[in-house]
């Protein structure tokens, strides 16, 4: 795998560069500062007075100026999917698609499409944490010569709800509530389970939501779906039902609760800290596009209908086709004149993508341009640069706020002569909606092959590791813990009754809840591997290992230990008591990276602990060193330690685990996910191990350990 390209690191930037946005670009470097007339200015510390302790005048035009724009900075914030981060890149195919679809973008490999990606939670608000138990966003928007497409993606394949018309209740919901404006960016409250219990269709996206997806390790490391049923529409204008998958090459993995919530404090920029610092160091992120192809004649052949939003297409049943890779490789300029104003929706298709009759599609093409007139104030939020397509745009639309295109023609009307009908309809290149033939009576109704809430959520559970399962569990003990209302409480156990009893049972265990008298369940024993991260890749590449030395460590180990790490794209940090310099027992000095104060276990992947008498001595005697290595093996995180260093784990709270000793002196010993060795001075078996557990991500096993340390 080609993930992380070591001969990337260290180059800045890829040479696809979307040329539209490089016309807007301003450095300020080495300039005069100016108003924004272009007037230049003497003195911007001191407004314009009657004598220096005198009032401040009004014909200040500087002052006036300066503070207006500033009044002015700030425009609502998304509805939904308010808090997020972009970056971007570009997109290939790995093999033309033109079997499927006309989308020129999926021609030809030749063809390398410039993309704007934007990450984001749903509820928090712009500055809430990013570790949250959410939904994440995963929007793209792809430059395409015919237009722009955006494909505007979760990293849940499913939804909460089949029509868009609950979508402002479900929201509603979920939000802080109305009165106290509490609990900001979480579930866990009496509004959203009050909603919950009394809506039957979101059964299977709480199980989802409650699941380790909603608190992702990375933003590099979550899949991305569509969710929406579309078509693929190919040049003879023969349609297939379509669902849209991203897959990151360096699989899918999530944070623990505990962590998740620490690191909300310690470091609420978690997750767009890491983007930013992998995109900087070379370590692009990397997905791969996968499509779920369905004949149409094959729409009726399943247990769920294709059009239900709440339900996914197992993998097993229609195999997802990798078709290209995207390759994220550039950080933004700034964060708000293209991250935050960057205006998705998914009714920006191009030729050869189209739509199906999913009640929720259907209402989203309605709202997101809607909300983009109010939050970007008008109607030409087109024309701001990162919503500006390559492709050429003419037609008569006219003015409005903030419209910045000098439109030289008299005409702007169509059909005109003066102008030759220009610009005019294209009926061969022109987008033609795909011809569905459609009938029916005008109702209000839900189809009744909607109505089965139950089969795939258990579908879903039965899919889960045993770790998985836990983790669930413990989530609803967290969230329905958070509600006030018995009644609430109790009625979220019965409902979860409907898909499993033993889950049931388990959930009324930890909410004060009455477990159900009848026996419950949905009778569906089959599972759908793919959907456990239990089965996804496992690589060792761009994690982050945190190194405890301190002043008298082996300097030969470290450096080797490091060496090993670099060679597979682990990066290292080096963390002490203070911070400068520390020195090994030979005499080599080393810069320490953090200090106890500004990091925590939480903010790595891994630890471990290099051998050297004076380093461990101190280690040991040191509250934060322990509790380092304590919480990181209560969060089932790999942990290395060599020779003198294995002390510190003896010292430590860690117990049922085999740790190198008296007995297996020389030998590596590694068992889940503890990984030492002592009295060896050959430690490449040990980086080796060190690394294979490294890639494993976490190492449930430990959640059977009966004793787990205290963190
Ligand atoms: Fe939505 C934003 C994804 C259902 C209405 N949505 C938004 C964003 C993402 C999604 C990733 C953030 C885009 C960005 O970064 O700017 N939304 C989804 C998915 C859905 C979904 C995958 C289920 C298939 N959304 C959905 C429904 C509605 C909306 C049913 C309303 C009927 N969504 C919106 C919105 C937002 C939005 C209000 C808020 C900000 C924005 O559009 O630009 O229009």
């Amino acid at each position: 795998m080609d993930t992380v390209q070591k001969k990337n690191r260290g180059k800045v930037q890829d040479d696809t560069k979307n040329e539209q946005l490089e016309i807007f670009r301003s450095d300020h470097n080495n300039e005069k500062l100016t108003t924004n007339h272009g007037l230049q200015i003497s003195n911007t510390d001191d407004s314009l007075k009657a004598g220096s302790r005198g009032p401040t005048l009004m014909e200040d035009f500087h002052f006036r100026e300066k503070l207006t724009h500033f009044d002015h900075e700030r425009i609502p914030e998304r509805v939904v999917h308010a808090r997020g981060f972009g970056a971007h890149g570009y997109f290939q195919v790995y093999e033309p698609m033109t079997e499927y679809t006309k989308a020129k973008f999926l021609e030809h490999p030749s063809v390398k499409t410039p993309v704007f990606v934007r990450f984001s939670t749903v509820v928090g608000s712009k500055g809430s944490a990013d570790t949250v138990r959410d939904v994440r966003g995963f929007a793209t928007k792809f430059y395409t010569s015919e237009g722009n497409y955006d494909l505007v993606a979760n990293n849940i394949p499913i939804f909460f709800i089949q029509d868009a018309i609950k979508f402002p209740d479900m929201v509603h919901s979920i939000k802080p509530e109305p009165h106290n404006d509490i609990p900001q960016a979480s579930a866990a409250h009496d509004n959203f389970w009050d909603f919950i219990v009394n809506t039957p269709e979101i059964t299977h996206m709480i199980l989802w939501l409650l699941s380790d997806r909603a608190i992702p390790r990375s933003f590099r490391m979550m899949e991305g779906f569509g969710v929406n049923t579309f078509r693929l529409v190919n040049a003879q204008g023969k349609a297939r039902f379509v669902k849209f998958h991203w897959k990151p090459l360096l699989g899918v993995h999530s944070l623990v609760w505990d962590e998740a919530q620490k690191l909300a404090g310690k470091d609420p920029d978690f997750h767009r800290r890491d983007l930013w610092d992998a995109i900087s160091m070379g370590n692009y992120p990397e997905f791969e596009l996968g499509v779920q192809i369905l004949e149409e004649e094959n729409e009726f052949k399943f247990n769920f209908d294709i059009l239900d939003p709440t339900k996914f297409w197992p993998e097993e049943l229609v195999p997802v086709k990798i078709i290209g890779k995207m390759t994220l490789n550039r950080n933004v300029d700034n964060f708000f004149a293209e991250t935050e104003q960057v205006a998705f929706h998914p009714g920006h298709v191009v030729p050869g993508i189209d739509f199906s009759n999913d009640p929720l599609l259907q209402g989203r093409l309605f709202s997101y341009l809607d909300t983009q007139l109010i939050r970007l104030g008008g109607p030409n939020f087109h024309e701001i640069p990162i919503n500006r397509p390559v492709a050429p745009v003419h037609n008569n639309q006219r003015d409005g706020y903030h419209r910045m295109t000098i439109d030289r023609s008299r005409v702007n009307y169509f059909p005109n002569s003066l102008q030759k009908n220009s610009p005019i309809p294209d009926p061969q290149n022109g987008y033609i909606h795909y011809a569905e033939k459609v009938e029916g009576k005008k109702v209000r109704e839900r189809n009744p092959s909607f109505k089965d809430h139950y089969s795939q959520a258990t579908l879903f559970w039965n899919s889960m590791s045993e770790a998985e399962r836990q983790h669930i569990i413990e989530a609803f003990h967290f969230e329905v813990g958070g509600v006030t209302n018995k009644e609430i409480r109790q009625r979220v156990v019965d409902m979860f009754n409907n898909v499993n009893s033993q889950l049931a049972i388990e959930i009324a265990k930890g909410v004060g809840g009455t477990p159900p008298i009848t026996p419950g369940g949905t009778g569906v024993t089959a599972s759908s591997p793919a959907v456990s991260q239990e089965n996804t890749i496992k690589v060792p590449q761009t994690r982050k290992v945190a190194i405890l030395a301190e002043n008298g460590f082996n300097c030969t180990e470290i450096v080797k230990f490091m060496e090993a790490m670099e060679d597979v794209g682990i990066t290292t940090e080096i963390i002490s008591t203070s911070l400068g310099q520390i020195t090994s027992v030979s005499g080599m000095e080393l810069e320490v990276s953090k200090h106890y104060h500004s990091a925590g276990s939480i903010m790595y992947d891994a630890v471990y602990i290099t051998g050297g008498r004076q380093s461990v001595d101190s280690l040991i005697t040191n509250g934060d060193s322990l509790h380092f290595v304590n919480e990181a093996f209560k969060h089932a995180k790999p942990i290395g330690a060599t020779n003198e260093g294995v002390d510190l784990l003896k010292a430590s709270a860690i117990q049922g685990v085999k740790i190198a000793g008296t007995d297996n002196q020389g030998q590596l010993t590694t068992e889940l996910g503890v990984v030492t060795i002592q009295n060896s001075t050959d430690l490449t078996s040990f980086n080796q191990g060190f690394i294979n557990a490294v890639a494993q991500h976490r190492h449930w096993g430990r959640q059977n350990l009966k004793k787990m340390v205290p963190a």
